[in-house]
């Protein structure tokens, strides 16, 4: 099992597409394990996006994740890390393929509408980031036998 950090971003909670994005991870039977709507500081956005604070992008980035609440999750399943970038599709939006959420929903770089970690040391980083562990709410879904058979 891995663990995946997964942004609903500022654009999906103002065009109200909550819901539906993820209804998109329920429908897929990826397991959510921790939610919250919270608000980005400036402190966090740098933290998070680290890797780009220098990049001349980064002061509208950062406009733009701090300028509404997000919903931030924590998500669990087989190959999540892969399994949920595949389903958001290439990072701008007029680039990614029809069928994916960013495909679907969105025509921009950077209002793509959700974050998710693209490797094991990120998602480990950012839902420390995010979340305490005592925010993560494990279980087993009842469903699990009709989600997968037992020795995968
Ligand atoms: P991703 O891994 O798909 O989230 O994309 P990146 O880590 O490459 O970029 C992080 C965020 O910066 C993306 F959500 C989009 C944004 N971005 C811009 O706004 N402008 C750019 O030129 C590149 C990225």
């Amino acid at each position: 099992m891995e663990r995946s950090l997964v942004l609903l971003k500022p654009d999906c909670v103002q065009r109200r597409l909550v819901g539906t994005i993820i209804s998109r991870f329920e429908e897929k039977a990826i397991n959510i394990i921790a939610m919250k709507l919270i608000q980005v500081t400036p402190e966090l956005s740098k933290q998070h996006y680290a890797e780009h604070v220098e990049k001349p992008f980064y002061p509208g980035l950062e406009e733009f994740i701090t300028g509404a609440p997000v919903v931030a999750m924590v998500v669990e399943g087989l190959e999540v890390i892969r399994v949920v970038r595949e389903m958001l599709g290439a990072t701008n939006g007029l680039n990614a393929a029809a069928g994916t959420i960013r495909g679907d929903f969105s025509s921009s770089r950077q209002m793509n509408l959700v974050h998710a970690s693209d490797g094991p040391e990120a998602s480990a980083r950012e839902i420390d980031l995010y979340f305490n562990e005592d925010e993560i709410c494990e279980y087993t879904p009842t469903l699990t036998p009709w989600l997968k058979a037992g020795d995968e």
